[in-house]
């Protein structure tokens, strides 16, 4: 790695850090701490992962333990989703499905529902400069998820629970 390449690395760490950056961990005490999730389609490019290409969230990884909550807040101008990917939808349960997921028989993505990861959830349509209900991260395990409006932009990330 170059001296410049180093710097950049270095500089996205800090960013990461910074109370400001879009998308934050706060909190603590006895309960958990609270992970936001940002919503924003332009500022989110899709990236890669291992669970396929990513976008629209941020962080697209998040990594979270038993007891914390997290919640999604769109700083985008138009509204968005945050729906769990229903694990029989997925390959090997770790990648994102090719086809739309979120229309599954009684599945309603654009009304809000569920507040636990295993549970499933979808925040429903978050209009601009809103927030999602809280969801608790209740189990471990990977939880795949998108926005039922723009999965295919990619709008896509997961939740690692611990
Ligand atoms: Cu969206």
């Amino acid at each position: 790695m170059n001296a410049r390449a180093f710097f950049s690395a270095a500089s996205l760490v800090l960013a990461a850090c910074t109370p400001n950056a879009v998308g934050s961990t706060s909190g603590g005490g006895g309960g958990g701490v609270t992970h936001t999730v940002d919503i924003n389609l332009t500022l989110s490019q899709p990236a890669p992962s291992t669970y396929g290409q990513t976008g629209g969230f941020t962080p697209a990884i998040v990594m979270a333990k038993v007891g914390d909550t997290i919640v999604f807040k769109n700083t985008d101008s138009f509204a968005h989703t945050s729906t769990s990917i229903p694990v029989a939808e997925t390959t090997n349960e770790t990648q994102f499905p090719s086809k739309y997921p979120f229309n599954n028989p009684g599945e309603h993505p654009l009304s809000q529902s569920g507040n636990t990861l295993s549970g499933g959830w979808s925040s429903g349509e978050v209009q601009a400069g809103s927030t999602s209900q809280n969801v608790l991260v209740d189990k471990a395990g990977t939880y795949l998820f998108g926005c039922a409006i723009h999965y295919g932009a990619p709008m896509r990330g997961a939740i690692v629970a611990q």
